[in-house]
């Protein structure tokens, strides 16, 4: 049974990797290690199994969850985080042959998103989420959420099974929401309005979590925005205003970082938010160009903003943290070779690259 929105029970965590065949992936190891502690919860042991095929059963072969086994046996009372997503079945037969915890990846994302929402509108976009991804892995009861609404739905009829309570509590809850996300959404419809009728143009700024989107945002709009070393510092999306050197003014936009695998349920959740972006004239994608996975970070964000269908807005790559970068960038320029002062620029260009080369040799 999940927990909508709450924390884990037990502070103490095992993080269970174990993806499939052998590929690099250390730094999905730390980004869950980061995820974890966003959650105040401290990580015991990091347990390594490299799978062949996923167990329909258990997701782990049987040797690996004996193994397992003997391990939290050993442990202090922990809950076991996988760092992959389990199935509704997956997830039982792991706790009931442990006798443990468990979450999965996409569980403590909910949780955090839970923790970081601020907002009205943010609030009620994460329990939505929430609500939506748990009513497709009900299982067993969820009397909690009685307890967390203050005793909504009520008891049902006569032969009403707790399973059958249990859905049409959540349902009742999601048409709640979803009235109330209605009604935020016709609000920021009439802000737009005034937008585009002030015919102001619209700036978004996206990327990967931790990039440096709200710093930037802080600098440019003159904000004090709240900015973090933390995954998912931003969930609400803030509008600045912002007065170019030529004299124009434009509307910035701060929004949502992503990371690799977000949940759909989360995503489609996150839509609402960034439907503001739609309205977006460009789109600055700010890289950490001091990651070492910043090519990786740049293609998830390019994925994510495909399935957001915001592929096709003009975008502006901005390479950030460069005093933290040991690398050289990849310097980045477009030009048509039909148009002159565009190949004058490649030269400027190639020139000061060449200089930078000679002067590193010497
Ligand atoms: N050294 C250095 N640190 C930076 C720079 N820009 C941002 N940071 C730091 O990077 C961390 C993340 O910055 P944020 O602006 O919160 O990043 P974000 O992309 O908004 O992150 P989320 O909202 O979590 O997606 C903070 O600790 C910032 O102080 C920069 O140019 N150089
Ligand atoms: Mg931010």
């Amino acid at each position: 049974m999940i927990e909508v929105g709450s924390s884990l029970k037990s502070t103490t965590t095992v993080l269970v990797h174990s993806p499939i065949g052998y590929r690099q992936d250390e730094q999905e190891v730390k980004e869950l290690q980061s995820l974890v502690a966003c959650l105040n919860c401290t990580v015991y042991y990091i347990a390594k199994f490299r799978l062949r095929t996923i167990n329909s059963k258990h997701h782990l072969g049987s040797g690996q969850l004996a193994e397992l086994s003997s391990l939290v046996k050993a442990l202090p009372p922990c809950t076991l985080v996988f760092n992959s997503e389990l199935t509704p079945t997956q997830q039982k037969h792991i706790q009931q042959q442990l006798c443990v915890d468990v979450v999965d990846r996409t569980q403590i994302i909910f949780a955090l998103f839970a923790k970081r929402a601020t907002s009205h509108l943010g609030k009620i976009q994460v329990e939505l989420a929430s609500l939506r991804y748990a009513s497709t892995r009900l299982v067993g009861g969820w009397t909690h959420l009685e307890r967390q609404r203050g005793g909504i739905g009520l008891r049902g009829g006569p032969g009403e099974s707790q399973l059958e309570i249990d859905r049409r509590l959540i349902k009742s809850r999601i048409r709640k929401l979803e009235r109330q996300l209605i009604k935020l959404q016709a609000q920021q419809a009439q802000n737009r309005k005034r937008r585009v009728k002030n015919k102001i143009p619209i700036i978004g700024i996206m990327g990967y979590t931790n990039a440096g989107k709200t710093t930037l945002y802080n600098a440019l709009t003159k904000q004090s925005q709240f900015s973090s070393s933390q995954i998912f510092a931003t969930l609400d999306p803030k509008a600045g205003r912002l007065v170019l050197p030529c004299g124009m003014k434009a509307i910035v936009m701060d929004t949502v970082g992503f990371v690799r695998d977000l949940p759909h349920s989360l995503l489609d959740a996150f839509r609402a938010t960034l439907d503001e972006i739609h309205y977006a004239d460009l789109i600055c994608i700010v890289i950490d160009s001091s990651s070492e996975h910043a090519d990786v970070e740049y293609a998830i964000m390019q994925e994510t903003l495909e399935s957001l269908e915001l592929h096709t807005t003009r975008q502006l790559c901005v390479y950030n943290k460069k005093d933290l970068s040991n690398d050289d960038l990849v310097p980045c320029i477009s030009i048509s070779a039909f148009n002159k002062s565009d190949v004058r620029q490649l030269a400027d260009v190639l020139s000061k690259e060449l200089r930078n080369l000679s002067d590193t040799v010497i």
